[in-house]
């Protein structure tokens, strides 16, 4: 029996289902009595640090917990279950951590985009058991922007490399901690989560070929889902966003199936994307929940869910915020929203007004769940002009001249699918939504989706510059060329592709392997 520690700030599902596969049972911690009578502790930390040392406290979580710590037994801690070991956290600086590992939690402060996310490898200081049957270079899933800096050299696991060399893992005694999620991590995360559950391994240190670790590009595959004329729940495909065909929306398969064969092919990530989740209610959508809960029961690399994360209110009148809808996502399994429609909405209030109410979507559920679990999905459509001046928009060159040879573009964002075009680029949209709280930008492309054109470098290029925090690049993709091309062309960190692998005319694999000794990825 494992116990738990969830203070009910994000998906604790996935490690829930993780040690489940793994054929142990879990028991969740609901009082500090619970965690001084775990046998073995583990203790998934997610959201912000400030949030979560307050719930800690409130639940009077901090003494147990630190008496547990003290005693030396069995303890795994993950991301925020790691800085919480230490002293104090730059995150919240006015709040205590447990000080059980002398140390602080420092914000990344490097040249490259922060929240440091995606699949990175471990440089080994020591051996552990947990590292038993791991192969060599293995990669493990990471999203955070802040790291631990131990005053204890003599704790550290390992590190890893990301504009500095930061700790990755500690060990002390019987406590361990690792700041990567071993339960987003594949096969990898699941054999280190087993020898932590089994405490039998022998200790190694596993071979390393390379002096440094480097960041994978990910290869994300998206499912856009909705209910088709009998109403069944189905993955479909759009053209330019059409995803009608003879008047009937496609079906290329079923959402939980199609999740589960892509995991099984590598994909570093997988993307549900509720495509009319601007007119219906999430909540009342219960088969998008169920999607969601059963696929994280064995799919083990982050999953994020998109489509209808707003504010809304019910026929009966109640209102549910967007942060509650959020919470309903991340109690299924998913580990980060996407927001769409409302993040146009909310970047035009903020352009008006000039200032930030705290209350936004965006804002709200970056608050509680950190700027990792907030995604914003952007829907653009090329527009063409002849001269920067023409509009007040960041206006690009370009070297596909429109239809009359206009030689300049933007890029119109749009709400409800592409329904709608408004009055705002993207590039102004991706840098409103990085400075309310947004993790990551899924920038898409009307224009090019669903036509294996290629991805859009020219756009990718306009807002990777122009944010400091993750772009994944969508729509397009039609060749593994493309894939390689977004990789060396532009500064995007991952790339996501629907058609290719619906249809499996490129499987997941081909991709891969063609980019292996071209562009980082994970294996
Ligand atoms: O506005 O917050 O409710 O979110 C709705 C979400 O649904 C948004 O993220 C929006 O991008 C998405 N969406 C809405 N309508 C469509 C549609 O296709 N009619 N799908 C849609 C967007 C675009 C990509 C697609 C790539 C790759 N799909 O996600 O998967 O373009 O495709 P490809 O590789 O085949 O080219 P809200």
């Amino acid at each position: 029996m494992i116990t738990l520690l969830d203070y009910g700030a994000g998906n604790v599902r996935s490690v829930i289902n993780a040690i489940e596969s793994l054929g142990e049972t879990v028991n969740v911690v609901t009082s500090g009595e619970d965690i001084l009578a775990a046998e073995k502790l583990v203790f998934p930390g997610v959201g912000a640090f400030g949030n979560m040392m307050r719930i800690l406290r409130e639940k009077k979580y901090i003494e147990p917990l630190t008496t547990y710590l003290r005693a030396d037994r069995p303890f795994l801690g993950i991301c925020l279950g790691l800085q919480v070991l230490f002293d104090y956290s730059q995150e919240a600086s006015d709040v205590r951590g447990l000080g059980f590992i002398a140390g602080a939690v420092k914000r990344f402060a490097i040249d490259l985009s922060v929240p440091h996310i995606g699949w990175n490898g471990l440089n080994f200081k020591q051996s552990s058991r947990i590292f038993a049957g791991l192969q060599e270079n293995e990669k493990f899933y990471f999203v955070h922007s802040y790291h631990v800096v131990s005053d204890d050299p003599g704790v550290v696991l390992t590190t890893t490399d990301y504009g500095c060399e930061f700790v990755s893992s500690i060990q002390k005694g019987n406590i361990i901690a690792t700041q990567f999620h071993p339960e987003k991590s594949g096969r990898a995360g699941l054999r280190l989560l087993q020898n932590f559950l089994e405490s039998t391994a022998e200790a190694v240190r596993p071979a390393q070929s390379a002096s440094q670790t480097t960041l994978a590009k990910r290869i994300i595959a998206c499912l856009d889902v909705r209910s088709n004329d009998q109403g069944d729940l189905v993955v479909t495909k759009g053209d330019r966003y059409d995803v009608r065909e003879n008047g009937h929306v496609r079906n290329l398969g079923r959402p939980v199936e199609l999740a589960r064969r892509y995991y099984q092919e590598g994909a570093d990530e997988i993307t549900f994307l509720n495509i009319t989740g601007f007119r219906d209610f999430p909540l009342e959508d219960m088969p998008m929940l169920e999607i969601l809960r059963q696929t994280s029961r064995n799919v083990f690399v982050p999953l994020t869910i998109g489509g209808g994360i707003r504010d809304y209110t019910d026929k009966d009148g109640r209102h549910y915020t967007a942060l509650e809808v959020a919470a309903e996502y991340f109690r299924s399994g998913a580990d980060k929203v996407s927001i769409g429609s409302d993040a146009v909405l909310i970047a035009e209030a903020y352009l008006e007004t000039g200032h930030r109410t705290g209350l936004s979507a965006v804002e709200e559920i970056a608050r509680v769940y950190g700027n990792q679990a907030v995604v914003v999905s952007i829907d653009p459509r090329r527009v063409y002009v002849r001269s920067p001046e023409e509009v007040a928009h960041a206006v690009i060159p370009t070297t596909l001249p429109g239809p009359d040879g206009e030689g300049y573009c933007w890029y119109q964002c749009t709400v409800k699918g592409g329904r709608e075009g408004r009055d705002l680029d993207a590039v102004t949209l991706a840098q409103v939504c990085e400075k309310l709280g947004a993790g990551e930008i899924l920038l898409n492309c009307i224009d090019r989706d669903g036509t294996n054109l290629g991805f859009d470098i020219e756009l990718i290029n306009a807002v990777a510059a122009a944010v400091s925090i993750p772009v994944i690049a969508s729509s397009g993709a039609g060749k593994v060329e493309h894939f390689h091309e977004v990789f060396t062309a532009t500064a995007a960190e991952s790339a996501l592709a629907a058609g290719i692998f619906h249809r499996r005319e490129i499987p997941i694999g081909n991709v891969k392997k063609y980019l292996a000794d071209k562009v980082e990825t994970r294996r």
